[in-house]
């Protein structure tokens, strides 16, 4: 999964992701963000280890996207957007910190900055449509063009994208447009204390907000590891295991996805040659203690592939490959 860190410049996005990541990654290139894989503590995996004991361990994995930041009079710039819309998520680091800071307004005038863009892109796509359309090059799309108007009138009212509601008819045309405000968002106060002001408009924009203190040595491990929890909660992904001596690992998901979407993490020809899953979650493996002790007392289910893979599942894939 791709997380892009984005914010103005100083707001303190390289420093927080080199504590996120345990590492330092810098980019000189302002196009090109810093890529950082971030490998995360899990704590079933650390009891998996002492079960399995596999020759080898490894933990779910992020990949953050250090951008550089525009100024706060600057707009951002075309090749920094596209790059920005390659990441699952955005993460707007948000300064907390420094004299005279006002995250809410830095919050509220990133924002805005996307609904802008987004407008002039919308703008542009029902001009263009409407111009084949009158030239007979495009037939009209009822379910399309209302979805592009609808767009429009709630950008206009200064409102991001990811706020319009939508029908299963037309959220797949509007996600395959590729608009900067219709991403996940997911607020990143740098800063010693909880800012209201912040606070009231996280909860206006109905955005999860989290705060980390670099200040002094930095916030302690178990800060670190429950940002990462809450950031994956909230962005609904949630974590698989397959447990073999030759290799543990931990996989992460989105949460309702099915045991067919989880083979297809694992390996393509997983997915193609699919038979079934054997399944049993963590809590039970952890008490009885392992595979072999799981068969003994039947805890393995076999499923098939639309069964929908819960949080902290063990997988087994049967396939014919
Ligand atoms: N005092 C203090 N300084 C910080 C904090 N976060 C970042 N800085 C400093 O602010 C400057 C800009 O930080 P940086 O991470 O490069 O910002 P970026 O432009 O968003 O990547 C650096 O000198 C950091 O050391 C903080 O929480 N407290
Ligand atoms: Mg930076």
């Amino acid at each position: 999964m791709k997380t892009a860190i984005f914010g103005f410049s100083g707001a303190g996005k390289t420093a927080l992701s080199a504590r996120l990541a345990g590492k330092r990654v810098e980019s000189f290139d302002p196009y090109q963000p810093a890529a950082l894989a971030v490998k995360l503590a899990d704590r079933r995996l650390a009891r998996l280890r002492e079960i399995v004991k596999p020759a080898k361990l490894t933990p779910p994995e992020v990949l953050l996207l250090d951008f550089k930041g525009p100024a706060r009079a600057a707009g951002i710039e075309e090749k920094v957007l596209a790059g920005l819309l390659e990441a699952d998520v955005i993460i707007l680091v948000l300064d907390g910190f420094s004299a005279g800071a006002n995250p809410a307004a830095d919050l509220e005038s990133l924002l805005l900055e996307f609904v802008f863009r987004d407008a002039d892109r919308v703008a542009s796509i029902i001009e263009r449509r409407r111009t084949e359309q009158a030239a007979g090059r495009r037939r009209a799309n009822p379910v399309e063009d209302e979805a592009l108007k609808r767009a429009a009138e709630h950008l206009a009212g200064e409102r991001p994208l990811y706020r319009l509601e939508r029908g299963p008819a037309d959220a797949a045309f509007l996600a395959a447009l590729g608009l900067i405000s219709d991403r996940k968002f997911f607020l990143l106060l740098n800063g010693p204390s909880a800012d209201p002001a912040l606070a009231g408009a996280a909860e206006r924009l109905q955005l999860d907000a989290f705060r980390l203190d670099l200040a002094g040595d930095g916030p302690p491990d178990e800060a670190v590891a429950e940002f990462w929890a809450t950031f994956l909660d909230r962005v609904g992904l949630i974590t698989f295991y397959t447990a073999g001596e030759k290799e543990t690992r931990a996989w992460l998901l989105p949460r309702g996805a099915t045991a067919l979407a989880a083979a297809g993490q694992i390996h393509t020809d997983i997915a193609r040659g699919f038979i079934r899953a054997e399944v049993v979650n963590f809590t039970e493996f952890d008490r009885l203690g392992g595979y072999g002790a799981c068969r003994q007392h039947g805890a393995l289910r076999l499923e098939g592939k639309e069964y929908p893979v819960v949080d902290g599942d063990l997988l087994h894939i049967r396939c014919s490959t």
